[in-house]
């Protein structure tokens, strides 16, 4: 439960922000009180039993009624996406802070602080199927439709800021390298099999993204807890005409945090459908995501200042050079009605642009601008899948195109062509700039060839930039991830390319990874030694200080205090933490007075890996029956290998987190007085004062997601 205090309200008017919603409203079938009818509108009398020729005879083809459901039936799949198949999505809106960027772009979306922008947000992971589980090692998709008042604007991005290649005829290749191998059609949403790495190992340009995906930047701890990032270089186009250029970066209010591979592998078991379920619920509950659209800015003088190009979409511009400079909020606050007529039918698409913005060379994005459109066509069954709600935008769609399989406007009139005169010459083209989209005029010019520019050649610099800016734990982590990966390539001769390719990226991430592989990595210099970093890749470097939404176990058998366990519920609730009593069976367990004290859920339904932390409470009783109950004893050394904060709360804690191998510090055994040290709380005492002074503590844990100094190597979960 959160604190209904702290909750906004969904949809509270601003300008604009419920246009999208109104317009959905119009679409909305609800059967609540109506009567089963085929689709002509004709009631029905049985759905049961088809009709036949006596009652064991052959059904008849006459009974259109069971015709028609079957057909229907047979007709519900569409295809999945070619890439990004898994997702979820949630409406929301948009609203800037100030105007300042006014001086740079004429679109009143991002500069007017009045204006609330509907939206439309999809995330998702890239390689696995519709059905796949969410907590993999991939990239994020991290997709926005902004229902602006000057039609929609997509912002389709990932949450890492680079890309695999630098130019989208490669897009088929590297999809086809990084799905399940073709003959076997395995392993399901994984880049560890021979084809991705085989692919990495002939293409260096995937380096600077392969290091990002070896990252915990791969293993979201929720999709309201991942930056997002527009990836290409894009323009902002001002009143004048002038073009700057920028990168659009998204940044989660609850800071960026993710899982350990460990946990995230199980929770593919445990909950498959975790990222989907913490968003719905998030949103349900009233804890609506919130990010921060920032800006990096360029100005068109500047194109050739930096070390690389900024057209390739491989690289960042380090934001230690170039600020990121906060633009506005999105806050997703609305759960779609229906998931297929939503989040399956939702169409984005890179080149839906509204005036103000525009885009540049970068040859990837260039392939997108063709790609996005193209795949609708087949996925969603023709031209007019703009007429979906989810797609329609929230402003008049007025223009000459015609016809189509599921045309579903009645257009009026005779004329459907420009120029006309029995039309009156409408729709009228043309207008102010701000008001029409009119292609930024930039100059060009070149001889037609088939050829990646000089500029694009750098691959391992950034590469080695990403690894120079890791924290210790973040680069075991990455050399944890390679060896997991390259480790379940079967070609050898892969392996040995992989780890020639990083030799050149950095001597000691080829070495600590050939280790592990058994191997030697291949002498050979590193491509670059500029031995620069930039502070802001590293997560450990982004916001903490909340520890709000955060989901916290409370194990309990009979013998429990009540009272202590709801005051921690209620103290942790008052930071919007999500507190859930388990015990071995559902129902109820009997506190030590006698009383009955309601369970949330068995302890076997779940599991740690679905939580943020871990709490047991004393008595003794409690914690001996606790300690006699093996399930619950690995939950809470999981919790612990996975660098959780853990809390033992009242008398018999000390020795049960020790009977779960939890250490103190550098002690085996909890001491009994409040103190905390590597992650670890526990106190004998108990009563009002002393949970207080507990969760203040415990709460500053949470606040810091994983205690990660914590060595658990040794620890058997
Ligand atoms: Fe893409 C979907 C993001 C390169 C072709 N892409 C898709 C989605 C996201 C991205 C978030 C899911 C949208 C949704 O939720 O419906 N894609 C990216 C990013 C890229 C990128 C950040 C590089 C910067 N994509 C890329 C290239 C191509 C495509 C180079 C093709 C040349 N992407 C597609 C697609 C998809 C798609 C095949 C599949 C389903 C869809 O578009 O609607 O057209």
């Amino acid at each position: 439960m959160l604190n209904p205090e702290s909750r906004p309200e969904a949809n509270t008017a601003g300008t604009g922000a419920g246009a999208k919603d109104e317009q959905l409203e119009h679409r909305r079938v609800r059967s609540d009180g109506a009567h089963l009818t085929t689709e002509q509108g004709v009631r029905v009398d049985h759905t049961d039993d088809s009709l036949s020729a006596g009652e064991r005879g052959p059904t008849l083809l006459e009974d259109f009624h069971a015709r028609e459901k079957i057909t229907h039936f047979d007709h519900e799949r569409i295809p999945e996406r070619v890439v990004h198949a898994r997702g979820a999505g949630a409406y929301g809106y948009f609203q800037p802070y100030d105007d300042w960027l006014a001086e740079y772009t004429v679109a009143s979306f991002l500069t007017d602080p009045a204006v609330r922008t509907p939206t439309f947000t999809r995330f998702s992971t890239v390689a696995g199927s519709r059905g796949s589980a969410d907590t993999v090692r991939d990239v994020r998709g991290f997709a926005t439709k902004f229902y602006t008042d000057h039609g929609n604007y997509d912002l389709v991005g990932n949450n890492m800021p680079v890309f695999f290649i630098q130019d989208g005829i490669k897009f088929p290749d590297f999809v086809h390298a990084v799905k399940p191998e073709p003959d076997r059609e395995i392993p399901q949403a994984q880049s560890a099999h021979d084809t991705f790495w085989d692919f990495v190992s002939l293409q260096p340009e995937t380096l600077h993204m392969v290091m990002w995906l070896m990252s915990d930047r791969a293993l979201p701890r929720s999709y309201r807890m991942m930056q997002g990032f527009g990836v290409h270089t894009f323009r902002l186009v001002n009143a004048s005409g002038q073009g700057t250029f920028v990168k659009f970066h998204w940044t989660p209010m609850l800071g960026t945090h993710s899982m350990v591979w460990d946990e995230a592998q199980k929770i593919q078991g445990k909950d498959p459908d975790f990222n989907r379920r913490d968003l719905w619920d998030a949103i349900a509950a009233g804890a609506f995501p919130e990010y921060e659209l920032g800006v990096q800015l360029v100005p068109e003088s500047d194109e050739f200042a930096f070390d690389f190009d900024l057209l390739d979409p491989t690289k960042i511009i380090p934001e230690e050079d170039v600020p990121v400079r906060p633009v506005g909020r999105l806050t997703l606050n609305r759960n779609p009605d229906n998931f297929f007529a939503e989040t399956e039918q939702v169409a984005f698409h890179t080149a839906n642009m509204v005036p103000g913005i525009d885009f540049t060379n970068d040859p990837l994005l260039q392939a997108r601008n063709f790609s996005y459109l193209d795949t609708q066509l087949i996925r969603l069954g023709g031209p007019n899948f703009t007429h979906l709600p989810v797609n329609r935008p929230v402003v008049e769609v007025t223009n000459n195109q015609r016809d189509g399989f599921g045309q579903s406007r009645v257009h009026v009139g005779r004329s459907s062509y420009e120029k006309n005169s029995v039309g009156s010459g409408c729709p009228v083209v043309g207008g102010e700039f701000g008001d029409v989209f009119a292609h930024y005029q930039e100059k060009v010019e070149g001889s037609v060839v088939r050829r990646r520019a000089e500029s694009f050649r750098d691959h391992y610099s950034q590469a080695a930039l990403f690894w120079n800016s890791m924290s210790d734990v973040e680069r075991t982590h990455i050399v944890a991830a390679f060896r997991f990966e390259v480790g379940k390539v079967e070609d050898a001769g892969i392996r040995t390319r992989v780890l020639a390719e990083l030799t050149r990226v950095d001597g000691e991430l080829a070495e600590r990874v050939a280790h592990g592989l058994g191997r030697s990595a291949t002498p050979a210099a590193p491509a670059s030694e500029h031995g620069k970093a930039s502070p802001a890749l590293s997560q450990l470097n982004t916001t903490f200080g909340t520890c709000a939404t955060r989901v916290v176990a409370v194990l309990m058998a009979d013998g429990v205090g009540a009272a202590d366990v709801h005051q921690l519920r209620d103290e942790l609730t008052q930071r919007d933490v999500i507190v859930e009593f388990l015990a071995p069976v559902d129902g109820a367990v009997r506190s030590d007075q006698g009383e009955q004290v309601a369970v949330d859920r068995a302890v076997n339904t779940v599991a740690s890996v679905l939580y943020d932390a871990v709490i047991v409470p004393g008595g003794d009783a409690c914690a001996a029956a606790l300690s006699g109950d093996g399930y619950c004893v690995h939950f809470v050394t999981e919790a612990y290998k996975h660098h959780k904060p853990v809390g033992g709360f009242g008398t018999g804690t000390a020795e049960l987190l020790q009977r779960c191998g939890v250490r103190y510090g550098s002690r085996p055994e909890a001491p009994t007085t409040m103190a905390v040290d590597d992650g670890v709380l526990a106190t004998d005492r108990t009563g009002e004062q002393a949970a207080v002074e507990f969760v203040e503590q415990f709460a500053a844990q949470l606040a810091r997601h994983r205690i990660w100094e914590r060595r658990t190597d040794a620890v058997p979960a």
